[in-house]
């Protein structure tokens, strides 16, 4: 080793001890945060006097290296703990003097910090996601944007057909699909229904809540916005007799009281036979009362037996597959669920509203 490096190792330690004991006693005097900061700056900074010392940590043996590595660390935690507690007693002391001389109430209760919660909507959202994995159902998403293909054709509406006039929708200029026609704002969530055959193929058994659009006036009843939820069930031997079975069973479970189901005929060009599903009024039990409109049924939903040309769109073999879908309102169940009177009020932001929920 040279000469001058034997002297190194004793002049770095002696640097090391110097520079904490002059910071401890510089920082004994230090009076403000401002003060505090440049005090820190001038021994622990970038440039600061420890980088200083610690530049000759090179010119040592490699024996010497760890012993003064370690204690160059010792001094640094020791400072930087100093300067830590320093900083928080001068905080202190800036926040007593602040209130010193002012009358300061301890009684007074503080701020609450409002809470939000989930919206109804996605309350029960959620509870009929959870009713139908009970029962073996998968829960599958769409999108809001569509091709007409899948809204309309795929479900057995062509272009010309007067059942396009029951789903008046929103088309978004310039950005037409390649193969499958204009692009538009899905009016229910039945396009899932062959995107999910194309998709995963037969047995299928799943639930699609999601929000949808239509161009209609909106009244206490009607939205422009809302909410569905589809269902679809295809396997061998299925019948109407399964959906009876699965949206009773789904309407006790979810009201917790044992609710009826009947269907009416209804028309959708998707289903065939297509059924409209009401189910016992849970207000007056059947007796007859505003909500049911004095008939003892709440009108629920639209359903039916999937049409072979459904069945054939989403790949399907019609001939060894059957299966049912239904689509209701996921909105108006909210609005029943809780006896709301205007749909508009699920939508419109106004927290006085939600937070009710
Ligand atoms: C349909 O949308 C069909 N896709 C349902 C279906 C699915 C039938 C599968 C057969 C097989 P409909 O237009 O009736 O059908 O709408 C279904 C539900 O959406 C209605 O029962 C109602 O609860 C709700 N709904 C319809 N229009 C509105 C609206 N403007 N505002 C709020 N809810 C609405």
């Amino acid at each position: 080793m040279p000469l001058k490096n034997l002297y190194i190792k004793p002049r770095m330690k002696n640097e090391l001890q110097q520079l904490e004991s002059s910071a401890l006693k510089a920082l004994k005097e230090v009076k403000t945060l401002d003060e505090l900061k440049d005090l820190e700056v001038k021994f622990l900074g970038r440039k600061g006097e420890l980088t200083g010392i610690l530049r000759g940590l090179k010119d040592l043996s490699p024996a010497e290296k760890p012993e003064m590595g370690a204690l160059s660390n010792t001094v640094k935690k020791k400072l930087e703990a100093a300067f830590a507690s320093k900083q928080q007693k001068l905080e202190n002391d800036s926040l007593e003097q602040q209130l010193s001389g002012q009358f300061f109430d301890t009684t007074i209760p503080g701020k609450s910090r409002p809470i939000g919660h989930i919206h109804p909507l996605s309350q029960i959202q959620e509870e009929v996601e959870r009713i139908f994995s009970q029962m073996g159902f998968s829960i599958a998403d769409g999108p809001e944007i569509e091709s007409e293909y899948y809204n309309f054709e795929g479900l057995n509406i062509p272009a010309d057909h007067p059942a396009r006039d029951m789903q008046d929708t929103f088309f978004i200029e310039g950005k037409d699909h390649k193969d499958h026609g204009r692009m538009v704002l899905r009016t229910h969530t039945s396009p899932v229904q062959v995107r999910s055959m194309e998709k995963y193929g037969a047995p299928l058994r799943l639930i699609v809540p999601g929000r949808v659009f239509r161009n209609e006036a909106t009244d206490a009843s009607h939205d422009h916005t809302f909410d569905q939820v589809e269902g679809i069930l295809i396997d061998e031997n299925i019948s109407i007799a399964h959906l009876k079975g699965v949206m009773k069973e789904f309407l006790t479970r979810l009201f917790g009281k044992e609710v009826n189901v009947r269907f009416r005929p209804g028309y959708f060009p998707f289903v065939e036979p297509g059924l409209e599903l009401d189910f016992s009024c849970l207000i007056c039990e059947g007796k007859g009362c505003r909500v049911c409109k004095k008939t003892g049924w709440v009108e629920f939903m639209g359903s039916g037996m999937i049409h072979e040309n459904v069945l054939k769109a989403g790949g399907v073999d019609h001939k060894k597959y059957q299966g049912w879908a239904f689509g209701f309102g996921l909105t108006r169940l909210v609005m029943m669920r809780y006896g709301i009177d205007d749909i508009r009020h699920l939508t419109n932001g106004d927290l006085r509203f939600n937070h009710q929920f």
